[in-house]
């Protein structure tokens, strides 16, 4: 149970997990009672194959310090499908997920496009990583599987809670 008491330990049943502990990246708890520590961080490309002979690939780096430099990009083949952010709302990362939420510019080579479209964008850690992105809250593009996706090639770095 967390509680509110007035030591400011924001987790009872812990002993690890007090205002005097270290912050442990990605591991699912706020290890210093300090939301703002860590800095959510994601870097890194990956790719792979939402469909059999189809390639995606993703590009991102978004630092919650400085959303406006922050940065996703994204290419499907079979929809000939490119997107580019315009603006980072928000990244959030703990245990080794990350989400990421914004505005940007979708475009399909002959087809519609979704100019300051909003999309989510999930970065799974794990060996490998997976990915999942959704455009226009999937009315015009979501991943075509259920959950993340592995990569076959590329990483991605988080830091997080
Ligand atoms: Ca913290
Ligand atoms: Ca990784
Ligand atoms: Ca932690």
């Amino acid at each position: 149970m967390k509680s509110g008491n007035c030591d400011g330990d924001c987790d009872d049943n812990n002993a690890a997990v007090n205002p005097g502990a270290a912050e442990i990246n990605n591991n699912g708890l706020d290890d210093d009672c300090n939301p703002a520590t860590p800095v959510n961080t994601v870097s890194g490309i990956g790719a792979n194959q939402p469909l059999p002979g189809f390639n995606a690939s993703i590009q991102v780096n978004v630092n919650e310090a400085n959303l406006p430099e922050g940065m996703v990009k994204y290419r499907y083949s079979k929809e000939r499908l490119t997107f580019t952010s315009t603006t980072i709302l928000s990244i959030y990362a703990s245990g080794g997920t990350a989400t990421i939420t914004g505005m940007g510019n979708a475009v399909r080579t002959g087809g519609a496009s979704c100019m300051g479209c909003p999309f989510t964008l999930i970065i799974v850690e794990g060996s490998p990583d997976s990915m999942s992105i959704s455009i226009n809250n999937g009315a015009y593009f979501k991943d075509p599987v259920s959950g993340t996706r592995d990569l076959t090639s590329g990483n991605f770095n988080q830091t997080g809670q």
